[in-house]
């Protein structure tokens, strides 16, 4: 992408009322505009990396479950039947037709899929299921801040499980803890679970993925021993249920909570110097609830011995909140510092001078070939000073900048800096492509 044929409004000073790093850089660096309160338009750059990280949570939980899609807008019919359409409070947006019918912007799915499924599934031999979608929800939050960490209108990977009985849903529950630290991993973050508080989803088991950063809206505490531990497991098959138990007992049995569910008592029981507190950002979120919807929506199938109600559980990512969450775990003085995975681009060529004949034709060339290889790259060829172009470069934290300018171009050579080290190296424009596009 050329950044002069681009849409990348990037703002020279620090945007006000920005309380977060990530809030500020993301306006900064023109990934998003606000349009109302906890409402966001991701321009190109941010829908890159939105993309990115719906991609990875995609990819990990086709391990695990099927993809669908389900409406933003449901009928408030199908939370009178849950029981749950008063319980839900003003958090709901509720919206009527133009027949006078009830409707609502969904804030999660289980009543719909509880529907659907019992439309569809009649007998035990169709379970266990495990369905996911990955859709926008509107919450109105009473207080939106931290842009799109806590919006009102985000992203979200809402999962669905239904199993059998009570020990095929836990295995289910612990598969997508497994896929969960997986995809976590993948994105270059490390997201601990913690005990966690069901709130209006309901269910006695939950654990929250949390994300260690001083800007968190919890407080976290957490035994320095779940530090240790190998949670990601790459060996592990999603079909060794025994495996999948240990991990989770491994994973869960220290003690990590926030400060929804901490409980001093037994925080006394963990030695003073592995004691961790701090502040974190929960960026999923997940849940066993049992029969509570199966049961009051009348989904039921046919055993062998009589009729089965499933047991269901409900898996939460907050795919938009991680773009936020990323940054706040990787950022510097300077801007973004994108993990590789999850950058909008790989490579940022920037000409040191735009009136300069040769700098331009090797900048040119370089994108060309790089483009043509495939590799993602930005091409700053605006008409303006260096500086400012490795300012936004540096802004914008593409983990990698090819730099071409008249003096090193004299020796035939380029500059390569690494956005995350600060290294810098001069290659050859060929070893530059071919770093690259090899
Ligand atoms: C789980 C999937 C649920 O809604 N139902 C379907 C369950 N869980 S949750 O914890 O309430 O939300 C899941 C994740 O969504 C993100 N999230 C948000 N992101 C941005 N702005 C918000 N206002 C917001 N609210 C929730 C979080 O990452 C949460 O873990």
């Amino acid at each position: 992408m050329r950044l002069s044929r681009s849409f990348l409004p990037v703002l020279k000073e620090s945007p006000s009322g920005a309380e977060v790093a990530s809030h500020k850089l993301m306006l900064q660096a023109g990934l998003i505009r606000q349009t109302s309160a906890g409402i966001y338009a991701w321009l190109p750059l941010g829908i890159r990396v939105l993309r990115k990280i719906e991609q990875i949570v995609r990819e990990e939980q086709d391990k695990v479950g099927q993809e669908m899609l389900m409406p933003t807008i449901q009928p408030a019919d199908l939370w009178k039947e849950s029981g749950r359409y008063d319980a839900y409070g003003p958090e709901m947006l509720r919206i009527e037709d133009r027949h006078g019918r009830e409707m609502l912007y969904g804030p999660t799915n289980e009543d719909m899929i509880t529907a659907l499924f019992r439309d569809d599934v009649k007998s035990y031999r169709e379970l266990p299921r495990m369905l996911y979608h990955i859709q926008w929800k509107f919450r109105d939050e009473v207080r939106p801040r931290f842009g799109v960490m806590r919006g009102r209108e985000f992203l979200m990977k809402d999962a669905y499980s239904f199993d059998l009985d009570e020990a095929g849903a836990k295995v289910s529950y612990y598969r997508q803890l497994l896929a969960y630290l997986r995809t976590f991993k993948r994105m270059g973050i490390k997201a601990v679970p913690m005990q966690a508080d069901s709130g209006p989803i309901g269910g006695k088991l939950s654990h929250e993925f949390v994300v260690l950063a001083p800007s968190g809206e919890s407080e976290v505490f957490y035994d320095g021993k779940i530090e240790e531990v190998d949670l990601e497991r790459e060996g592990l098959s999603y079909d060794d249920a025994e495996a999948l138990e240990t991990l989770f007992k491994e994973a869960t049995g220290v003690y990590a909570r926030t400060d929804e569910t901490h409980e001093e008592q037994y925080w006394a029981e963990v030695p003073a110097d592995r004691q961790r507190t701090g502040r974190g950002i929960e960026v999923g979120h997940i849940f066993y609830f049992g029969e509570k919807y199966s049961q009051a929506m009348g989904l039921k199938v046919s055993g062998p011995n009589g009729e089965i109600v499933p047991m269901m559980g409900s898996y939460g990512i907050g795919v938009s909140r991680l773009v936020g969450a990323i940054i706040e775990a990787s950022h510097d003085d300077n801007g973004i510092v994108w993990p590789e995975a999850v950058a909008p681009f790989t490579v940022g060529v920037v000409t040191m001078r735009a009136d300069d004949e040769a700098t331009v034709a090797a900048a040119d060339d370089i994108y060309k070939a790089l483009t043509d290889a495939g590799v993602e790259t930005l091409y700053d060829d605006r008409d303006e000073r260096g500086g400012v172009k490795l300012g936004g470069m540096d802004l914008m934290g593409l983990p990698w900048q090819i730099v071409i300018g008249p003096r090193g171009l004299k020796d035939g050579v380029v500059e390569v800096k690494s956005r995350k080290t600060g290294e810098r190296h001069e290659l050859t424009v060929q070893d530059a492509i071919a770093k690259f596009a090899s």
